[in-house]
Order: structure tokens, then sequence, then C-alpha cells
């Protein structure tokens, strides 16, 4: 990998510096929006954002290409949420970026997991993202210097959480928001695409991670700092009762189950201002 190269692009003049790693113009907390908003109020405080969600700095050479994978079904309130917080939070940090959502076509159970390994696998025919970065869609950050950057090991960007008292729910948990280089998402054979429903796929990533020597990296209590948007459990998310079971066979799963046998059907594509929508159909294995 050579991500600290800065990334030419042919559009842009070849007299520009690497863009900083720290943008010295970061102040730490910010101001959170939690409120519902339109998405065209929305799309007009952002005008540099182009067709697709795409992004990239025009004063700088960014440092990497950055691809946010939002796995969203009926949340788009929360969606339009989130846009509205965490764009301006990535344009500030001068990152070139794309945010890619992905839906989930009814009527099969929701499948985080497997909907991870679709916005990779997607998001890589679309461009040459170096940063992976897999977002829930009601989680919002409220620091600017929680940077938006892969590194040398996946990383957990969340250290305190409104809903949890900005504590975490349990020492190893590995949800919400997390960061993977290209490479280490492909070496840890991506998600489990085995977990319909809700929980376990997340301890799941955390036993693939260090199964393959990596360790975990979390941001410190004040920049991993995020507020949630509340909201009832989703129909069509049971809890996944198998869960607990299924996370202790994970590692011996890991090299023959995972990105490398994700198999769906991508049903829509739409290039939205602030996104790139694809909606997929999973046939659900059970
Ligand atoms: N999501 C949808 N639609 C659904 C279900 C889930 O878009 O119908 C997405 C969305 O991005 C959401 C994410 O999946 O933010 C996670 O789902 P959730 O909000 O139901 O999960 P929750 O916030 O997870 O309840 C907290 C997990 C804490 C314990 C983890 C146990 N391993």
């Amino acid at each position: 990998e050579n991500k600290h190269q800065p990334k030419q692009q042919n559009s842009q003049p070849s007299n520009l510096t690497q863009c900083p790693e720290k943008p010295k113009d970061l102040v730490g907390p910010i101001q959170t929006y939690l409120d519902p908003v339109n998405i065209s109020t929305v799309e007009s405080r952002y005008p540099e954002v182009e067709k697709g969600g795409n992004f990239r700095p025009r004063e700088c050479l960014p440092l990497e290409r950055l691809a946010v994978i939002i796995p969203c079904r009926n949340r788009t309130q929360h969606l339009h949420v989130l846009l509205n917080n965490l764009l301006r939070v990535l344009i500030k940090q001068r990152l070139d970026f794309t945010i890619f959502v992905i839906d989930q076509d009814l009527p099969t159970t929701f499948n985080r997991g497997m909907l991870f390994n679709v916005g990779y696998l997607e998001a890589l025919k679309r461009g040459d993202y170096d940063c992976f970065i897999f977002h829930d869609v009601d989680m919002i950050p409220s620091n600017d210097k929680c940077l938006y950057r892969c590194t040398f090991n996946p990383r957990h960007f969340l250290s305190g959480v409104s809903k949890w008292k900005y504590r975490l729910p349990y020492r190893g948990y590995f949800g919400g928001v997390v960061a993977f280089t290209r490479e280490q998402y492909r070496k840890i054979n991506g998600d489990s695409n085995l977990y319909f429903g809700w929980g376990g796929e997340d301890d799941d990533l955390r036993a693939r991670i260090l199964n393959k020597g990596y360790s975990l990296l979390r941001y410190p209590q004040e920049i991993g700092r995020y507020e949630t948007i509340s909201h009832q459990r989703d129909s069509g998310n049971k809890a996944n009762p198998s869960r607990f079971k299924m996370v202790s066979s994970a590692t011996a799963r890991q090299d023959v189950e995972g990105l490398n046998t994700a198999s769906y059907t991508v049903t829509e594509v739409v290039q939205e201002r602030l996104y790139t929508k694809i909606k997929v159909y999973i046939n659900m294995t059970e």
C-alpha cells in the first residue's frame, strides 16, 4: 500500500501540496443537529458535494480515497440527519470521499454484515478506494478531530455514545462506526454473511480481526464521542437467537465464508445528490 503518497488526480494542477493529516482549523467538540431535516435543506448546505456523494478538496492533494458505507433500510430520516452532520466534518478534514448507502430489499430479514460486504465490493467496482468506513445511520459524530481515516490496524471510532451515557455497552464492542484499509478488510475476509437479524455480526467481525493478527484501535474518550438518534427496534430485524453460538465459531468459518462468498443481486443504483444508493436483494440462506 502506498497510502502516504498523495493521490494525483488528472483534473488538479500539479503544484498542490499534500492535504494535512490533521487540519489546523479542527476545533474539537462541535454542535450536533439531531432534529429531522429535509434532504433539500441538506443538499443546499453542501453545494460542493457532487452527484453521487463525491467530494474532493480543491486546495490540496488528498492522502487517500475514502468510501463511507452506510447500511440503511427504512431509516431515511436518520440518513438525512447523519448527512447533515457528517458531511461538514468530512469536508473540514479535507478528505476525498464518496458516500455509499446500501439498502436491502424487503422482505428478507436485515443483514448488516452482508451489507458491509456489498458496500466494499460495489464501491471498488466504482473507484479506487483505499479506506472503508462502515457507519451506522444513527451515530452522529460530535468532535471534528475524530478523523475519518484508516491506519495500520482496524479502528473503532466510538468511545462513548449518548444512549449509553457516553460509555459503550461492553469493553469489546466493535459496532457503530469502524474503519479498515482495503487490504485489512480483504485479509480478514470481510464480514460474515450469515447473521440475519439483530446482533452478533459485530462480535464476529472483531473475532476475525484478532484472528488475523491485527489489534483493535479506538479513539480516546473525548474524540470518539457520538450522539445517537433514538429509535424503536426496526421491523424485519428481530434478534437473532443463534448469535452467541455463531460467534463462537467465527474464526473457524472465517476463510471460507465472508467477502469471498457474498452472494447478492443489485436491484437498483441511484446517484442521489449527496450519496450513491445501492439496493440489493439478499437471498436468505437459513
Ligand atoms: N439498520 C437499518 N434498518 C434496519 C435495521 C438496521 O438501516 O431495519 C442499520 C442502521 O444503519 C442502524 C444499524 O443497521 O444504525 C444498526 O442497527 P440498530 O440501530 O438496530 O442497532 P442498535 O443501535 O445496535 O440497536 C446497538 C448494538 C449494541 C449491542 C451489540 C451486540 N453485539
